[in-house]
C-alpha cells in the first residue's frame, strides 16, 4: 500500500475515502478534517478561548492535542465522576497530558457538585446511571464554561459516536434529540455556551491512529457502566454496514445533517428559562440537575 500523497509506505488505509496515507500525511489529513469541521460549522475563531472536555480517552485527548497543535488557546476540563479505578486512571492520564504540554486543566468533582459520585447516584435516584451521568456532564460543562468565561465547549465525539446516536434516535423517531443533533449547537440563551464537536468527520479508528502516532497516553478501558449500552450495539451494526459498504456511516450522518435536520429543528422550537434555584437554563422552572441533586439529598 502506498501513500496517496507522497508515494511512501502507507500505514493506514481509509476505505471510505479510498486512500492510504503514511504517518505524516495521515496526521496532516486528520488536522485538515478538524479545520474543515471548524470552518464549515463556524465552531470558533482563533481569538476565542476554548474549553475542551477531556475524559482521558483517545478521542478527547486527540482533540485537545490537535487544537493545541493548531495554536488555539485550549483549556482542558476533566469531570471527576468518582467511578472507582476508571476515574482515578482517566484523571491521571489527563493530568499527565496537561503537564506534558504545559496546558491548563480544570477539574470538577461530580461528588461535590451533585452530592454523590456517579455510582451512588443510581442507588439514590433509581435513574439509569448513564442518564444521570450524561445530564450531570452537560450541566457541569456549561457551568464551568460560564463561570470561567469560555464561550464554547468542545467535546471529542467522533463520526462513529455521532452516527450511532443518530441511528438510536431514528430507531425510536425521537424528534427532540434529532433536532439537537449537530456538530455545532449555537448559544440560544445568554446562560448557554456553544457546544461543538470538531472530530465529527473522523472515525474512531482514525482518532485511535492519531493518538497512537502522536504518542498520546490514553485510558484504553471503557467506563464500567458502558457495558451492555445500546449505543455499543448500534455501533456494531453500523460497523457491519461500513464493512460491506465503506462510507455508509459518513453518508448516513452527513445526509441527515444536510437534508434532514432542519425539518426536525423547525418542528421542535424550545423555550428556555432560567432555573429558579441555580440560574442555568431549563425548559421548566427547576432544572433537571437541581432535581437530581434534590433526589440525592433526600435519599441520604
Ligand atoms: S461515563 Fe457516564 Fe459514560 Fe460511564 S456512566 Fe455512562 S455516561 S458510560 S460516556
Ligand atoms: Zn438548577
Amino acid at each position: 500500500m502506498k501513500c496517496r500523497k507522497c508515494g511512501g509506505t502507507a500505514v493506514l488505509e481509509l476505505r471510505r475515502h479510498n486512500v492510504a496515507f503514511c504517518a505524516p500525511d495521515f496526521l496532516e489529513f486528520f488536522r485538515r478534517q478538524v479545520n474543515e469541521a471548524v470552518r464549515r460549522h463556524r465552531m470558533f475563531t482563533r481569538d476565542e478561548s476554548l474549553l475542551v472536555a477531556v475524559s482521558g480517552g483517545k478521542d478527547s485527548l486527540a482533540l485537545w492535542d490537535v487544537l493545541l497543535e493548531e495554536g488555539y488557546s485550549a483549556t482542558g476540563l476533566y469531570l471527576d465522576l468518582g467511578i472507582f479505578d476508571y476515574s482515578r486512571e482517566s484523571r491521571a492520564k489527563c493530568e499527565a497530558f496537561a503537564a506534558g504540554r504545559g496546558a491548563p486543566l480544570r477539574i470538577v468533582s461530580v461528588e461535590q457538585e451533585v452530592g454523590a459520585a456517579i455510582p451512588e447516584v443510581r442507588a439514590a435516584t433509581r435513574r439509569p446511571t448513564c442518564s444521570a451521568c450524561g445530564l450531570s456532564k452537560r450541566y457541569l460543562m456549561n457551568k464551568a464554561a460560564l463561570e470561567h468565561g469560555f464561550p464554547v465547549v468542545a467535546t471529542g465525539h467522533n463520526l462513529d459516536d455521532e452516527a450511532a446516536t443518530l441511528f438510536g434516535s431514528v430507531l425510536h423517531w425521537q424528534t427532540e434529540p434529532l433536532a439537537r443533533q449537530s456538530p455545532a449547537l449555537p448559544s440560544t440563551h445568554p446562560k448557554l455556551v456553544r457546544r461543538v464537536k470538531p472530530l465529527y468527520r473522523l472515525s474512531e479508528l482514525e482518532t485511535a491512529a492519531y493518538a497512537f502516532l502522536r504518542g498520546i497516553d490514553y485510558i484504553v478501558e471503557e467506563c464500567p457502566f458502558a457495558k451492555g449500552a445500546t449505543s455499543l450495539l448500534h455501533k456494531d451494526i453500523l460497523n457491519r454496514l461500513e464493512d460491506a459498504s465503506p462510507g455508509a456511516k459518513h453518508n448516513f450522518l452527513y445526509g441527515f445533517l444536510e437534508k434532514g435536520r432542519a425539518a426536525f429543528e423547525q418542528a421542535s422550537p424550545v423555550e428556555l428559562n432560567e432555573c429558579v434555584r441555580c440560574g442555568q437554563v431549563t425548559t421548566g422552572t427547576l432544572c433537571a440537575f437541581c432535581k437530581l441533586a434534590d433526589q440525592v439529598k433526600r435519599s441520604r
